[in-house]
C-alpha cells in the first residue's frame, strides 16, 4: 500500500504520521534523534478524527434564545451554527461589551498550554487580536510556579524561573550530594511546553546511577526518584518542607557549619534570618526537635542529613510542586537561604536548583543567544490584570481588592469571557466555586478541537484544528532544534485554525490588515523564519534559508556539552555581577517585603502553617492529604481519552493511590470506586494501594476530564476523577497569590453502585 510520512511535533515529541492514499491515518513513527519518546506519542493520530471532534460551530442553546448574560454553563444543549452566523455572534459582541462597558470588561487572560508550534499558539494570538481591538484585561502569573515568580525577584533579582534548574552534565560530573525536594520524577520530562524534541532523561538517569552521586528524596512519595538513582527516601508530610529545611539550617549553626564568609560577602539580611532561626527574637528554636514535631523526620535523621551537607558538595533541588502549595514562596526562598548557608551556590554540582526535571529541556546545557522566529504579539493598551489564579474571585466579586506583587489591584467588572487553548476546568482550583464565578460574565467564548469540560462551558465554541492540520515550525529555548511542523491532514470538519478565525473577525470588526500584516499562514512561517534566521547568522550559527529549511525539516544548533552553574558569575565577582535586588546580593531579608507588611508573607523565610495540613484541626475531619500531580499518560487534560490515558484507568476512573494502611481502616481494596470529598465538593476514583506513599496521604493525577453528575449544577459530584473539585483556590500570600493546588485535606470511602462515567461522551445536540 501507498503510505507516506509527514513530519509534525508536540509538546511531547516529534514524529512522522503515517497516512495511506486516502489519507486515512496508520500511526506515527518517533523523531529518528529521539532516543526515549513520549508513552502518549500516538494520542494525538489516534484522537484527530475521534467522536469528540467539533465539526462545526456550535452556539449554547440559552445563549441563542436569550442573548448575552449569566447562563448555565455546563448544563445546556448546543446548537450547530454556520461560520458567519458564529462569526457575527462574536463580532457583535465585542462591538457592544466595548461600547457598552470598555475593553476593561474583556477578560483575555486566556491560561493554557495550547500546542506547540511558534505561529498557531492559541493564547497568543489571541492577544495579538485583542491588543489590536483595543486591549483586554490579562493574567499575570501561572499556574506552574506561580509563588516562585513572584518571590525570586526579592531575592535573586531574577523571574526567569526555567533558568534557575541545575544541568545533568553539571551534575554528573561535578555533584556528590543531591538533596530533592519533591524528587524529579522522570515522567514530567516528557514534555515541553513549545515542544520537547529529545527525550534523553532515561539515559541521564542511568549515566547518574553510575555515577558516584548520592540523592537524597525528601517527600511523601518514594517514586518521585527513578529507582535507578537508589536514592535514599525520608518520608515528609505534605506542605512542611520549610520546617525540614529550618531544622537542617538550625543544626549547621548548631555545628558551625555556616559558611559565614559566603553569608557576609554574597547574601544581605542573614542576620534577621538567623534570629528568628535560632529564636533569638521569640524563643522558640527552629531546630531538628523543633522540625522532628512539624515534618514528623526524626531529630537524628534531620541532623545527620544536615551534617553530609555539610562535609563536600550538596546540591539542593526543589521540586515546583513544593511551591504550588499554601506559603509557597516559603519553601522557595528557604532553598537558596540553606544553599547560602553551605556556600556553595555558584559552584559546580552545589547550591541550589529549582525544577530539575520538572519539564524535558530544564536539565540540558542550553544554546546561548539561539534566536526564535516569532509572532508579535503587539500591545495591550489595558493595563489591568489579574494573577492567573484569582480569575473566579475577579468574575464573583468585582471591586473588591487584593494584593499581588506588591501592588494593590481592584479586580475589574468582566463581561466577555475569551478563552483558547487552555481548559479552565482542568487548571483551576475549588471548581464548584469556579462553576459558580464562570456563570456570571455575559458571554463566553472557546475554540477548541474537542468536545471537553472547556468547550462544554461555552457559549459560543468556535472548532479549532490541531497541530496535524496546520502548518508551523516548532521553536524552544531548551531544545538546540528548530523543527518543521508540516500539515498532515485537512481539517477535520469545519474546523479553522486559531489565527485564521481571529484573522476573520478581525476584517470584520475593521482591522483586519493589522492584524495579518497582509500574510497567510506560509507567509508567516517565511517571515518568522527569516527574521529569526538574520538573528541566527548574526550571532554565528548558519541556519539555511527558508525553503531548505522546510524541506530538510529541521536545522540542529550546536549544543554545548556542559552549562555554567547558576549564579557562577556572581559568585566570581559580586561588584561586577551584581544581582537585580536592592542590595546587589542575595536577599535573606527583604526590606521591600518588609515595607509590605503582609502576614503570609514575612520578610525573611518563614515557616507559616498551611491553611490545611496533616498538622491542622482540619484534619480531624478530613484526615488524608491530597496531592495531585501531574499524569504520566498525557498532559495535563490533553489526550485524556486517548488510549494510553485511558489504559491507566481503573473501572473507567482517574486512579487514586492510597496506602494501604489507609486503605484497610476504610475497608477499600484495590480496584475498588471511592469517593474522594472535603467540604468543597468530590469526586470518584479508582483505588490502588501504594505503599510508596507516606500514610495519610492519597496522590491522584490532574487531567482527568471533568464530568459532573448534574452539568451546570456547582456541588455535583465529579465521576471521573478531577482533583480540583476539592482542591483550594486562595493564593499562596499577597505577595505572589499563586495557585496551591498541593494543599488539601479530604476524606475518602468506598462508593457503593458508581454512575457511568461520561466524561468522553459528546454533549447534546439539538436543532
Ligand atoms: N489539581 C491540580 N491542578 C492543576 C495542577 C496541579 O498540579 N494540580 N497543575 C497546574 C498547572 S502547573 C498547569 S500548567 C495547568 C495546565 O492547565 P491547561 O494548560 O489549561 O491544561 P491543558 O489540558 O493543557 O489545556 C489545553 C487546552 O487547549 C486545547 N488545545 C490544544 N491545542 C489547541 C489549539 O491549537 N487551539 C485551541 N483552540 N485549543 C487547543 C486542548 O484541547 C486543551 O483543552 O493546570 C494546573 N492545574
Ligand atoms: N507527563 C507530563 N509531564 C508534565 C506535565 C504533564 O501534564 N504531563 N505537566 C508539566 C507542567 S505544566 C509542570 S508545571 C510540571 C510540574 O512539575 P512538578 O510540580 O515538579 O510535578 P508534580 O508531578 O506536580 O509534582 C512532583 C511531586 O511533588 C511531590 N510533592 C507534592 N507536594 C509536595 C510537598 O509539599 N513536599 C514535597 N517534598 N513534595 C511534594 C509529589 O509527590 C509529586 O509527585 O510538570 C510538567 N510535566
Ligand atoms: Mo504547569
Amino acid at each position: 500500500m501507498n503510505t507516506r510520512f509527514v513530519q509534525t511535533a508536540s509538546h511531547w515529541g516529534v514524529y512522522d504520521v503515517e497516512t495511506d492514499a486516502h489519507g486515512g491515518i496508520l500511526g506515527a513513527r518517533p523523531f529518528d534523534a529521539d532516543p526515549h519518546p513520549a508513552a502518549y506519542m500516538q494520542g494525538l493520530p489516534e484522537m484527530v478524527r475521534g467522536p469528540l471532534r467539533i465539526d462545526r460551530p456550535y452556539v449554547r442553546a440559552g445563549y441563542l434564545r436569550d442573548g448575552p448574560g449569566p447562563g448555565k454553563r455546563g448544563g445546556e444543549p448546543f446548537v450547530p451554527v454556520d461560520w458567519d452566523h458564529a462569526l457575527s455572534l462574536v463580532a457583535d459582541e465585542l462591538r457592544r461589551v466595548r461600547a457598552r462597558f470598555g475593553n476593561e470588561a474583556i477578560y483575555g487572560g486566556s491560561y493554557g498550554w495550547a500546542s506547540a508550534g511558534r505561529l498557531h499558539h492559541g493564547p497568543s494570538v489571541l492577544k495579538r487580536f485583542l491588543g489590536l481591538h483595543g486591549g483586554y484585561v490579562d493574567k499575570r502569573g501561572n499556574h506552574s510556579f506561580g509563588a516562585a515568580l513572584g518571590i525570586m525577584p526579592y531575592v535573586l533579582g531574577r523571574a526567569d524561573i526555567t533558568n534557575l534548574a541545575a544541568s545533568w552534565p553539571e551534575v554528573i560530573a561535578s555533584g556528590r550530594l543531591v538533596v530533592m525536594f519533591g524528587g524529579a520524577a522522570p515522567k514530567n520530562a516528557q514534555i515541553d511546553a513549545g515542544g520537547a524534541v529529545v527525550h534523553d532523561a532515561p539515559d541521564w538517569v542511568r549515566r547518574a546511577g553510575d555515577a558516584d552521586l548520592r540523592f537524597v528524596n525528601i517527600g511523601p512519595s518514594r517514586a518521585d526518584l527513578p529507582p535507578g538513582l537508589r536514592a535514599e527516601w525520608i518520608p515528609l508530610r505534605p506542605n512542611t518542607d520549610v520546617a525540614m529545611m529550618l531544622g537542617l539550617a538550625h543544626t549547621l549553626v548548631e555545628d558551625g557549619a555556616c559558611d559565614r564568609d559566603f553569608l557576609a560577602r554574597y547574601c544581605e539580611g542573614y542576620d534577621r534570618f538567623e534570629a528568628y532561626l535560632t529564636g533569638r527574637d521569640s524563643g522558640i528554636a527552629r531546630n531538628a526537635e523543633w522540625a522532628a514535631g512539624i515534618t514528623g523526620v526524626p531529630a537524628q535523621r534531620i541532623r545527620a542529613l544536615a551534617r553530609d551537607m555539610a562535609g563536600g558538595r550538596t546540591l539542593i533541588n526543589t521540586s515546583w510542586s513544593v511551591q504550588r502549595a499554601d506559603h509557597g514562596e516559603q519553601p522557595v526562598w528557604m532553598t537558596v537561604t540553606l544553599a547560602a548557608m553551605l556556600g556553595q551556590i555558584g559552584l559546580p554540582g552545589g547550591g541550589f536548583s529549582l525544577g530539575f526535571g520538572a519539564v524535558n529541556g530544564i536539565t540540558a546545557p542550553r544554546v546561548e543567544n539561539m534566536p526564535r522566529p516569532t509572532l508579535a504579539l503587539g500591545t495591550n493598551p489595558v493595563k489591568t490584570y489579574v494573577p492567573v489564579g484569582r480569575v473566579a474571585d475577579m468574575l464573583l466579586h468585582p471591586g473588591s481588592r487584593i494584593d499581588c506583587f506588591g501592588a494593590r489591584i481592584t479586580l475589574p467588572e468582566i463581561r466577555l469571557v475569551y478563552s483558547i487553548g487552555g481548559n479552565p476546568f482542568h487548571h483551576n482550583c475549588n471548581l464548584n466555586r469556579f462553576l459558580r464565578a464562570w456563570q456570571r460574565p455575559d458571554t463566553v467564548i472557546v475554540h477548541e478541537p474537542w468536545w471537553n469540560p472547556a468547550s462544554r462551558h461555552a457559549d459560543i465554541v468556535l472548532p479549532a484544528t490541531t497541530t496535524m492540520e496546520r502548518n508551523d515550525i516548532l521553536a524552544h529555548e531548551n531544545s538546540p532544534y528548530w523543527i518543521a511542523m508540516r500539515q498532515v491532514i485537512e481539517p477535520v470538519g469545519q474546523a479553522r485554525n486559531d489565527f485564521d478565525i481571529l484573522a476573520d473577525l478581525a476584517g470584520r470588526l475593521g482591522f483586519g490588515q493589522a492584524y495579518t500584516e497582509g500574510r497567510d499562514e506560509m507567509g508567516w512561517l517565511r517571515h518568522m523564519y527569516a527574521a529569526a534566521r538574520d538573528r541566527a547568522l548574526e550571532a554565528g550559527f548558519a541556519p539555511p534559508d527558508f525553503d531548505t529549511f522546510w524541506e530538510a525539516g529541521r536545522y540542529a544548533f550546536p549544543q554545548p556539552q556542559t552549562a555554567p552553574p547558576l549564579l557562577h558569575d556572581f559568585r566570581a565577582d559580586p561588584e561586577r555581577h551584581p544581582l537585580r535586588t536592592p542590595s546587589g546580593r542575595i536577599e535573606l531579608y527583604s526590606q521591600t517585603i518588609a515595607a509590605y507588611g503582609y502576614d503570609d508573607c514575612p520578610p525573611h523565610p518563614s515557616w507559616l502553617e498551611p491553611a490545611e495540613w496533616l498538622g491542622s484541626d482540619t484534619a480531624r475531619r478530613f484526615p488524608l492529604h491530597l496531592l495531585s500531580n501531574q499524569p504520566a499518560t498525557r498532559l495535563h487534560s490533553q489526550l485524556d481519552p486517548a488510549a494510553a490515558s485511558r489504559a491507566s484507568k481503573i473501572a473507567g476512573r482517574e486512579p487514586i493511590a492510597l496506602h494501604p494502611r489507609d486503605a484497610a481502616a476504610r475497608g477499600i481494596r484495590d480496584g475498588d470506586v471511592v469517593r474522594v470529598f472535603n467540604d468543597r465538593g468530590g469526586f470518584l476514583a479508582g483505588a490502588v494501594l501504594a505503599d510508596h506513599l507516606l500514610p495519610g496521604v492519597v496522590q491522584i493525577a490532574t487531567g482527568a476530564w471533568y464530568d459532573p453528575a448534574q452539568g451546570g449544577e456547582p456541588g455535583a459530584l465529579d465521576k471521573h476523577g478531577n482533583p480540583n473539585l476539592v482542591t483550594l483556590d486562595t493564593g499562596t500570600s499577597c505577595l505572589a497569590q499563586g495557585s496551591i493546588a498541593q494543599t488539601a485535606l479530604v476524606e475518602v470511602e468506598r462508593h457503593g453502585e458508581a454512575p457511568p462515567v461520561t466524561a468522553f461522551d459528546a454533549p447534546a445536540i439539538i436543532g
